[in-house]
């Protein structure tokens, strides 16, 4: 056990090196070690919060934690689809969305939508991450995935942005299989600084299916 203020090697440390550095703090808290050029004070910035990365997770324990139901093309003719809360399945915890659509006039289209507060102007770089799951096997007669980072809210299929099917991949019916599903945006925020990520499916096939999305993260980089 080597004694306080000793190095390594266990001779005592110099006196010089155990006296604290005096320290002068400027107005905004900017702390400068004494010595150093003052003029860098004048024209160095503390970086703004908003060059940090946002990154937001959610696990849905509880509710929605924020995401809005949507849907568009479920009325002519009209066709039951929800977009809900639920703690019949999930991945993380209790609690996931579940999306049902009896896509019986072939063309409803559902999902889950939030809006992130970004800074007016500035250039992202967006991860979409969630875990997404589906009971759908085989190669025919899947759904569509709905996924898309929007300066709009989206409420038409052209507005839209579609992904790859809602396969798991196995040949058979084994019940439902979780994915990890990972789409790559860059999106330049708007005016009022609002961004609008959706997560969902499109029904691409006339029957009834159910979905489920849990571990929800959605990550800004900015670009500059
Ligand atoms: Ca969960």
């Amino acid at each position: 056990m080597l004694p306080a203020n000793s190095l390594p090697d266990g001779n005592p440390m110099p006196s010089a090196q155990r006296t604290r550095i005096p320290v002068i703090v400027v107005a905004g808290g900017i702390t400068l070690a004494a010595g150093t050029a003052l003029a860098a004070c004048d024209t160095t910035e503390p970086t703004p919060p908003h060059d940090d990365p946002i990154e937001a997770t959610f696990t849905f324990e509880e509710d929605m934690e924020g995401w809005q139901a949507v849907a568009i093309d479920t009325l002519n003719p009209p066709i039951d689809w929800h977009v809900r809360h639920t703690t019949d399945e999930a991945v993380v915890g209790e609690g996931s969305v579940e999306l049902e659509l009896e896509n019986l006039n072939d063309q409803g289209k559902i999902w889950m939508e939030r809006t992130f507060e970004l800074e007016p102007g500035e250039e992202y770089d967006v991860m979409v991450d969630y875990a997404f799951g589906t009971s759908d096997w085989g190669d025919v007669n899947l759904f569509t995935i709905i996924a898309g980072v929007h300066t709009e809210p989206p409420r038409s299929a052209e507005e839209l942005t579609f992904q790859g099917d809602t396969g798991h991949g196995e040949d058979s019916d084994v019940g439902l299989v979780w994915l990890d599903k990972t789409y790559d945006f860059s999106v330049t925020a708007p005016t009022d600084g609002a961004v609008h990520v959706t997560i969902g499916v499109w029904g691409t096939w006339e029957t009834l299916r159910t979905y489920y999305v849990d571990d929800v993260s959605v990550q800004f980089v900015p670009r500059r």
